[in-house]
């Protein structure tokens, strides 16, 4: 009788686990490769692409931010380039009271410098909301 009862306690703690572990998990593996895709339209795109001193790529691709999270020095401009076929973008530094940018289109960029360091989480203004497109740059 207690073996009986110990064996589904474990099953479903098992269960459980499983329930809570994997979306995230499978989740992240779909960004990770989605972000890889937008790895390669990039070199595809801008290969030789010379950035001026100073200046980080962050991609949007495919309803995401990639990488979605960057850390870079106080002084620093970040350039977001649209690597997607059709759909435009924007940046919205929002919790830092600014304005949404422009929508760009596919090959256009938007970029701005961060001088202070801090966190800033940002939004894509037309799919952060449905397809939870949010990025974060961390300015040290
Ligand atoms: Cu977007």
């Amino acid at each position: 009788m207690l073996s009986i009862t110990r064996i589904a306690l474990a099953a479903t703690a098992v269960v459980f686990l499983g329930a809570v572990s994997s979306p995230a998990s499978a989740n992240e593996a779909e960004d990770k490769a989605t972000c890889a895709e937008a790895d390669a339209r990039y070199k595809e795109l801008f290969g030789d692409q010379k950035l001026p001193p100073n200046t980080v790529v962050v991609t949007t691709y495919n309803y995401r931010f990639c990488p979605p999270s960057i850390t870079v020095k106080a002084g620093t401009t970040v350039r977001w380039i649209n690597v997607d076929k059709r759909t435009s973008h924007s940046v919205w530094l929002k919790e830092a009271g600014k304005e949404e940018s422009t929508r760009f289109f596919p090959e256009e960029s938007w970029e701005i410098m961060f001088d202070e360091p801090g966190k800033y989480p940002y939004l894509c203004g037309p799919h952060w909301d449905q397809e939870k497109m949010i990025g974060t740059v961390t300015v040290e």
